[in-house]
């Protein structure tokens, strides 16, 4: 299989004509532009580099670059909203809705998600939170659907970093009292970008990881947004998260402005330091937010099919509305650097004010 490469000008042109994005959404991350609307679709159960991926979200909201409108949870893990709220409550910003997959979804276990019970010594949150289980929460598509329905339109950008399961659902549900407008509609209508890790695209010296993990745990549901998702699609494959390991380094030294902070405390109860976790997701929300900055190259265009055992399948073509990432060499230490500066930035407000 040949895997073509265009120069990122290049590649940034031809998407911005294949797929008619409109002037103000070509220019949401320039200086001085509008923030990009962005919905962040998380299975943060399992795995640790959710968790940063949220705080980079924070912090790119704090420079001025992103507005987090809401947050949906695709792993069945009634521990995961909560966790969700107390890192949203961190970093000053409370009240971000946030929606579940319910007892429909991916089961999964954590060794993190458990923080979120933790007391003080005097008896409060250690990471304070006012959402108490996920069974409290509303449904994914519920949110999703109430969120989309009040944007403008070809504005939003959605990361999607776990399972496909919400994202299918959305496509699958019906006008409601938010929009009269099924999912597909709404999305068509709404979205801007689907900014997504999943998959994989690139061999690895020479290896090409057959099986992905976003994708295996609910193929049917990858297989309907694949098929069926009609914004365009960029995908950060297992390939590009794994070549950017996180520095454990950064973890010990660069979140002690905080006791006891969510995103280090998680990170150490997945895999504690030396290790240095793959930053999957935190590759789709850096180009999700920050699309103009040239941090990747782009694949051509093309279609990224989800067979039925799970393998992704690239196929270039004019017309086609998929991508997926490439990271040259000489890109990751400039990628490298922007995720742990923004993953371990403190919490503040635009302008530089403590929440
Ligand atoms: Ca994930």
């Amino acid at each position: 299989m040949q895997w073509g490469i265009l120069p990122m000008a290049a590649a940034a042109t031809a998407f911005a004509l294949a797929f008619s994005l409109d002037s103000s959404s070509a220019r949401a991350d320039d200086a001085g532009a509008e923030a990009v609307r962005l919905i962040f679709d998380t299975d943060i159960c399992g795995d640790c580099d959710d968790v940063l991926a949220l705080g980079m979200i924070h912090a790119l909201q704090s420079r001025g670059h992103c507005r987090l409108l809401a947050v949906t949870v695709s792993a069945d893990n009634d521990q995961a909203a909560p966790f969700v709220d107390a890192v949203n409550t961190f970093y000053g910003r409370a009240d971000i809705p946030i929606g579940v997959v319910g007892k429909r979804g991916v089961v999964e276990k954590s060794a993190f998600l458990s923080l979120v019970d933790e007391k003080d010594a005097s008896g409060r949150d250690r990471y304070p939170h006012d959402l108490r289980s996920g069974r409290s929460a509303p449904s994914a598509t519920e949110v999703l659907r109430r969120t989309l329905a009040a944007q403008p339109d070809h504005s939003v950008v959605i990361a999607q970093v776990g399972f496909f399961t919400n994202l299918a659902r959305l496509l699958d549900s019906p006008a409601d009292a938010h929009s009269p407008l099924d999912g597909r509609e709404l999305v068509r209508r709404k979205v801007r970008l689907l900014s997504l890790m999943a998959g994989s695209f690139t061999p690895i010296e020479g290896n090409l990881r057959d099986l992905e993990y976003n994708v295996v745990r609910d193929v049917p549901s990858a297989r309907i947004v694949a098929a069926r998702w009609p914004t365009p699609m960029v995908y950060s494959g297992f390939e590009i998260g794994i070549a950017l390991p996180y520095p454990a380094v950064s973890i010990e030294r660069d979140y002690r402005y905080a006791p006891h902070h969510p995103l280090a405390d998680a990170y150490i109860r997945r895999n504690p330091p030396p290790h240095n976790r793959p930053t999957w997701d935190l590759t789709s929300v850096l180009y999700g937010v920050l699309a103009a900055r040239n941090y990747f190259d782009l694949s051509p265009a093309g279609t990224i099919a989800v067979e039925e055992d799970g393998h992704t399948r690239f196929t270039a073509s004019s017309g086609g509305s998929h991508r997926y990432l490439i990271l040259r060499p000489d890109q990751k230490p400039r990628v490298l650097e922007a995720l742990v500066q923004l993953s371990s930035q403190p919490p503040c407000r635009a302008g530089g004010s403590r929440p």
